[in-house]
């Protein structure tokens, strides 16, 4: 006959002593009370058990990604998917730089100034380092390109195994954010080297639609990798606990239409005309039409982030100032045109697919406006009046 003093907790309920059980206000009370927080407890770790036997981690997503192109083609060899691990480690490696940068007292300027004349913070500098040393090592590429460096690096004029692909990068993007605290990112995009070539400029001087894969990392209230292997978009968040980034945003898809939009409009008075014209239409929109909210960080991966998951618009065009505007087109401007056309999204210069553009030096700036369909569409609109 079971004790009807004792109660089996059930989740999401108080479990009630029944009236007149021995010890109610006493010793037994407290031990029954512990007995069912103990029971609680067990029940809720069983079924957060049974929720992580089966994680998808980024490194099984990037196996099976790997296994399931060598079962198609068997010219394929696996390399990306040590690629796409050494990439994986250095994003852990730059977001543990950024998580202790106030204490570690990594905030602040480095003193140098990078090829577009603008000062390196220290973690900029920490994280290029980071980002140059773990992939000349990795034996995977033959180029790379990064925001920070004047030049492209030749593997193997640095002592590196040259492997088959090329990695353009910005290893911290949104600088002006770091001291502030505010979410800022890691970027990169991969060409496959061109057929007999030994490394060299000409591989990363090729239009975006020719790249294999591109992604980010959002260093923000978690830490977020985004990536494309021209297959659809997939999101992992690290989970520290287990060392790992598991799955938590599978086949990311962007809305046809969101109601945000996201320029520093504080540029205006320099805009052209269709810019101009576009934003106003968004913020009165008419009769009885409600205008677009505005949101605007100033790191595009957390820019491009919120507006892959929520829609809307983002935009840096060209203006009076700026010819092309302000951001790059080989590692800012393409990884996130990728991502965004693989989403379901658009990302034009205003006259142009971004992916068709074709680079012409290493870093140069492109206009841009992405997100989702409708909304880069009404903005096309504006350009074709
Ligand atoms: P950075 O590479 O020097 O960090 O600059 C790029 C950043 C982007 O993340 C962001 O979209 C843009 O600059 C913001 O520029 P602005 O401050 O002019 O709005
Ligand atoms: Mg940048």
């Amino acid at each position: 006959m079971p004790d009807p003093c004792v109660v089996a907790p059930v989740r999401g309920r108080h479990a009630v002593l029944p009236r007149g059980c021995a010890g109610a206000n006493g010793q037994t009370t407290l031990s029954r009370l512990m007995l069912f927080l103990l029971l609680t407890i067990f029940q809720i770790a069983m079924e957060t058990q049974q929720h992580q036997t089966d994680i998808i981690t980024l490194t099984r997503h990037v196996l099976s990604e790997g296994a399931r192109a060598r079962s198609q083609d068997e010219t394929v060899t696996g390399e990306m998917t040590l690629l796409l691990n050494s990439l994986q480690t250095i994003c852990k490696v730059i977001e543990n730089l950024v998580r202790k940068a106030r204490v570690n007292d990594l905030i602040g300027i480095a003193g140098n100034q990078n090829v577009q004349g603008e000062e390196q913070k220290k973690l900029d500098v920490y994280s290029n380092e980071v980002m140059i040393k773990l992939l000349l090592s990795s034996g995977q590429c033959s180029v790379l390109v990064s925001e920070e460096e004047d030049n492209v690096i030749v593997v193997k004029e640095h002592g590196g195994h040259p492997g088959k692909y090329c990695v353009v990068f910005d290893p911290l993007d949104g600088s002006s954010n770091i001291d502030a605290g505010v979410n800022i990112g890691t970027i990169f995009g991969i060409y496959r080297i061109l057929d007999g070539s030994e490394g060299s400029v000409k591989d990363v001087l090729r239009p975006g639609r020719e790249m294999v894969a591109a992604g980010y990392c959002m260093y923000g209230s978690s830490a977020n990798i985004v990536l494309t292997t021209g297959n659809g978009v997939n999101g992992f968040t690290l989970d520290n606990n287990v060392g790992e980034f598991v799955l938590t945003h599978p086949n990311i898809e962007i809305p046809s239409r969101g109601n945000i939009y996201s320029f520093n409009e504080g540029n205006s008075m320099y805009f052209h005309e269709p810019v101009i014209k576009y934003l106003e239409s968004v913020k009165f929109p008419g009769e009885g039409k409600k205008p677009y909210s505005a949101r605007y960080i100033g790191s595009m991966v957390a820019d491009v982030h919120r507006t892959l998951l929520y829609g809307g618009i983002f935009g840096y065009p060209s203006d009076k100032k700026t010819k092309n505007g302000k951001l790059r087109l080989l590692y800012e401007g393409f990884p996130m045109a990728f991502l965004i056309e693989q989403a379901g999204g658009v990302a034009t210069t205003g006259e142009k697919r971004v992916l068709d553009v074709e680079p012409q030096s290493i870093h140069d700036r492109v206009p841009i406006f992405l997100g989702s369909k409708e909304d880069v569409q009404d903005l096309l609109s504006f350009f074709h009046k």
